[in-house]
């Protein structure tokens, strides 16, 4: 419910910028066909996994900060795991996957039906400020709030990688650790993801925002990311006024030859889009 609140404030708080004018290349089309039906429904028949907190000490914000963690069905199992580190948007909080978004049963389903290898899923706060909780609307789009997303970058690289390293059976490598995120989220997901092909190498960026650093500056090697990248992931929906963005993004990949997936589907900035993203994003994670 609260979630849901969340993202009614954020409609009324970003309708001038989600609200711009979109146009549609020929390209601009769906990649995969739409999940389905109950994709991202609890199935009581299958076996799920949890979800826990996790915390720890942050150095940049001089505050304790929680992660929410899913651990697949059978955690622990004897193998070593992969892990995707997930990211939420301007207006939510490391529950937004689980809550608005329903990842936790995204996930379980598609681990269930042999689509997705089992997988350990990191969904921290993004908001490095020593008050991380969602700003009221008018606060939302301030600089001080919007830095404190790129402030995360060295709380992700130097100590929640190292922490959920040490405190999960994973297995550690740049081939088996993703990144993406949604909106806000995406647009770090991106930054960083990109930005360290020596920690990452899937990554994914739904509905990214205006936080997204240009294509040109983050693979200006585009030698370099064929290479590193295992899997890079655009997504935005046709009614989400921050599509140009991503258009643009594309554009540059296509450009200079870098394998990427372009998914444009019907949605907005919305959680239609964002599961529905999730649910192909992570079937195609970690092969
Ligand atoms: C902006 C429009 C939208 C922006 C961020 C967003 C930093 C983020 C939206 C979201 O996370 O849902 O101009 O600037």
């Amino acid at each position: 419910m609260k979630d849901l609140i969340r993202s009614a404030l954020l409609a009324v708080a970003a309708a001038p910028v989600l609200a711009c004018a979109v146009e549609l290349a020929p390209d601009d089309v769906r990649a995969f066909a739409a999940a389905p039906a109950g994709f991202s429904e609890v199935r009581p028949d299958i076996a799920h996994g949890r979800v826990e907190a996790f915390s720890y000490d942050s150095p940049v914000t001089g505050t304790r900060r929680t992660a929410n963690i899913y651990l697949p069905p059978g955690y622990p199992s004897p193998r070593k795991l992969p892990v995707l580190y997930l990211l939420h948007g301007i207006a939510g909080n490391q529950h937004e996957w689980t809550g608005y978004v329903h990842a936790q049963a995204i996930l379980d389903n598609l681990i269930a039906d042999g689509r997705a290898v089992p997988m350990i899923v990191v969904m921290p706060n993004g908001r490095a400020l020593p008050d991380d909780r969602p700003p009221p609307p008018d606060r939302t789009f301030t600089p001080e709030h919007v830095a404190g997303f790129a402030k995360f970058e060295r709380e992700l690289l130097d100590v929640l990688l190292p922490a959920i390293d040490a405190r999960y059976a994973t297995l550690g490598d740049r081939q088996h650790r993703a990144i993406a995120g949604l909106s806000m989220g995406g647009g770090q997901a991106l930054d960083f993801g990109l930005g360290h092909l020596d920690r990452f190498a899937w990554v994914g960026g739904f509905s990214s925002a205006p936080n997204t650093r240009p294509a040109s500056e983050l693979l200006p090697d585009a030698d370099l990311a064929r290479r590193r990248l295992a899997l890079l992931y655009l997504s935005c929906g046709i009614q989400d006024g921050l599509i140009r963005l991503s258009q643009d993004f594309h554009r540059y990949l296509k450009q200079h030859d870098i394998p990427h997936v372009w998914n444009v589907d019907e949605h907005g900035h919305d959680r239609e889009s964002w599961a529905d993203n999730l649910h192909h994003f992570a079937q195609r994670l970690f092969r």
